[in-house]
């Protein structure tokens, strides 16, 4: 495959290379333009700058000819792709000199063929080549890729020095190198055994972000929990030092075990997010996409992670994997929501260069988008049509169980009807592009009749459920507070030995939000017992108050 193409370096000694990062939103950030300039720096004359594919691509072009660069140096991932098309076409039609690099798992596979008007593609790990073609420009002599060891993490520069930091973006970190499985759609599958940067360099590292109070540190290590000592002795270290800071992990299901659990049990709550990729309980699919999976372990450790749960938890699913038909997916589905984890992403898989999935497509009769993100479109298990159910069952997931709208509401549905059933139908009947007033209104009737669940409980759970976060004016008209019933939640409030003066019942009745049930709400989610009576809640300053009236 063609990788250079005239690729001349400059007569000058002295060739300023300027690198290039276009991250998918401005709270993203680029670590690997930030090694590369943090590592050639000092020696060679190097910039890097940032931008997000929202911009308008004229700015961006203005922006970097303005830097008078004789080098451009792109970060090529699948979400900036066709923008670095148009980008690169500017550059070399605006200023025909200017030499332009890409690199980046994007153009790992990629042949300068396919790129009409870049110079040269330097192809995996970056570092080791950056360096020696910034050699090859201030030496004037031709630079040609060639096999390069991997980078000893030891020596990977801290990639934040120096720089003032947005405390609102998100910052990447990178631990470790590598991934120890081989799932086929995945491009970490194809790097070979998992490297590890000391730990001492961690810590010092982590510190100073925890220092500058960053509100999300995301590390990019493929797998976290690789190597468990070592990732509960960085977990043991978040918890001392952070102060403002969340930290998300990618952990593996499998590998998860007691020690890993205890050391995140035991922290604040929401210090950690762990993103947990689940991707299908179809075992001829797991297999078929080689990856690691034992299913009783991995049930046994999401139930004693949620037991107690401290940690942000999110699940992840693959659609569009072989042998994974609609209902296959459904059936991987339920038992996804049922952890009753934070957050359930359904993905549609992707089928990216360079991986074994893309190569079988004709195996499984793939059919797929040419251009980036290249989603499936159908294979010989799934149709289109179902794909796009999926979506729209995605979209509800997203609006009503992520958000946890209906965090009660929905335990006690899903004990008569399936997740996947729930929203399915759900999803024919609702409007979720409709303000959240109007979708949470336009849900409880939706609810109300295409099921059959006990119209007190669902009534009162929803009304707890939306009373919890919303004000009253949120609830549908049928489920709204009565004249009367406000009238004695008020007497109520005034006689409660709990408020300390008349004052403190008179805020409490103005800016809190109160409703009475006909059964203990509380005793009701704790044990699905019902116990009659009329029972007032008030939900005041993020706090619930029960007062059993006589
Ligand atoms: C952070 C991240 C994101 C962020 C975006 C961050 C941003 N800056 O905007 C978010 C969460 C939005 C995201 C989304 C997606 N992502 Co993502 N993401 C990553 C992740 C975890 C980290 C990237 C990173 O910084 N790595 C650390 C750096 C140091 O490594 P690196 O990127 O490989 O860079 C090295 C080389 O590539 C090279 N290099 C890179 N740039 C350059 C530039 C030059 C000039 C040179 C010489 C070398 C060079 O040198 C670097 C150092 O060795 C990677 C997985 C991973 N751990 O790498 C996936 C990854 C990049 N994502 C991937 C995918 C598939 C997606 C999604 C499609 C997933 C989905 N939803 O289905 C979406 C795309 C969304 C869209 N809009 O299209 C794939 C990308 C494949 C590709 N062809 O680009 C990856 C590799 C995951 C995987 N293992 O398959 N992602
Ligand atoms: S475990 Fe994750 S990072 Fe590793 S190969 Fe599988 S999907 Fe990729």
């Amino acid at each position: 495959m063609k990788t250079m193409k005239k690729f001349l370096v400059s007569e000058r000694k002295i060739a300023m290379i300027l690198l290039v990062a276009i991250n998918s939103k401005y709270i993203h950030t680029n670590l690997a333009v930030r090694y590369l300039y943090q590592l050639c720096k000092e020696n060679y004359p190097c910039e890097y700058i940032e931008f997000n594919i929202n911009q308008p691509l004229q700015d961006v072009l203005y922006e970097i000819l303005s830097k008078k660069p004789e080098y451009v140096a792109i970060s090529t991932y699948i979400w900036n792709r066709s923008y670095v098309e148009k980008l690169v076409e500017g550059l070399k039609k605006a200023r025909k000199d200017i030499k332009i690099i890409l690199g980046g798992p994007e153009v790992y596979f990629d042949s300068l063929e396919e790129w009409k008007f870049v110079d040269l593609i330097i192809r995996g790990e970056g570092e080791y080549p950056f360096l020696d073609l910034c050699e090859h420009i201030a030496t004037g002599k031709q630079y040609i890729q060639k096999e390069y060891p991997p980078f000893d993490l030891s020596k990977l520069p801290f990639a934040y020095k120096d720089e003032s930091l947005d405390t609102s973006r998100i910052y990447y970190y990178e631990s470790s190198r590598g991934c120890p499985f081989k799932c086929s759609y995945c491009l970490s599958s194809i790097e070979k055994g998992v490297r590890f940067a000391p730990l001492e360099k961690v810590f010092e590292e982590l510190d100073y972000l925890f220092k500058k109070q960053v509100r999300l540190i995301k590390f990019v290590d493929r797998t976290f929990n690789a190597n468990k000592e070592r990732s509960i002795k960085i977990i043991e270290f978040c918890k001392q030092k952070s102060q403002a800071t969340q930290v998300h992990f990618e952990i593996d299901p499998t590998l998860l075990d007691d020690d890993f659990i205890d050391a995140i049990n035991t922290s604040e709550d929401n210090l950690f997010r762990l993103e947990i990729g689940l991707q299908s309980f179809n075992p001829q699919t797991l297999d078929a996409i080689d990856r690691f999976y034992d299913i009783d372990r991995i049930d046994k450790n999401l139930k004693k992670l949620m037991e107690n749960k401290k940690a942000i938890v999110h699940l992840d699913l693959i659609a569009g994997l072989p042998y994974e038909d609609f209902l296959s997916f459904k059936r991987s589905l339920n038992k996804t929501i049922l952890y009753f984890a934070d957050e359930v992403q359904l993905g549609f898989l992707k089928m990216l260069k360079g991986t074994k999935i893309r190569e079988e497509a004709t195996k499984y009769n793939y059919e797929f988008f040419k251009d980036p993100p290249y989603e499936v479109i159908s294979n010989s298990f799934i149709s289109f049509e179902e794909i796009y159910k999926l979506k729209k069952i995605e979209d509800l997931i997203d609006k009503v169980y992520n958000r946890q709208y209906l965090y009660f509401t929905l335990r006690y549905i899903f004990q008569k009807v399936s997740p996947s059933e729930f929203f399915e139908k759900l999803s024919s009947k609702v409007d979720s592009n409709l303000n959240t007033r109007e979708f949470v209104k336009e849900l409880y009737r939706a609810i109300k009749d295409n099921f059959v669940l006990d119209k007190v409980i669902l009534k009162s759970l929803f009304r707890f459920d939306i009373l919890r976060r919303f004000p009253e004016e949120f609830l549908p008209e049928e489920l709204a507070v009565s004249k009367e019933e406000k009238e004695r939640i008020k007497q109520a409030i005034y006689q409660a030995t709990e408020y300390q003066d008349i004052g403190e019942a008179k805020e409490i009745i103005r800016r809190g939000r109160a409703c009475i049930f006909e059964f203990d709400i509380e005793r009701f989610i704790e044990d699905n017992s019902i116990e009659k009576g009329d029972f007032l809640y008030i939900f005041f300053e993020e706090k619930i108050k029960k007062i059993k009236l006589q």
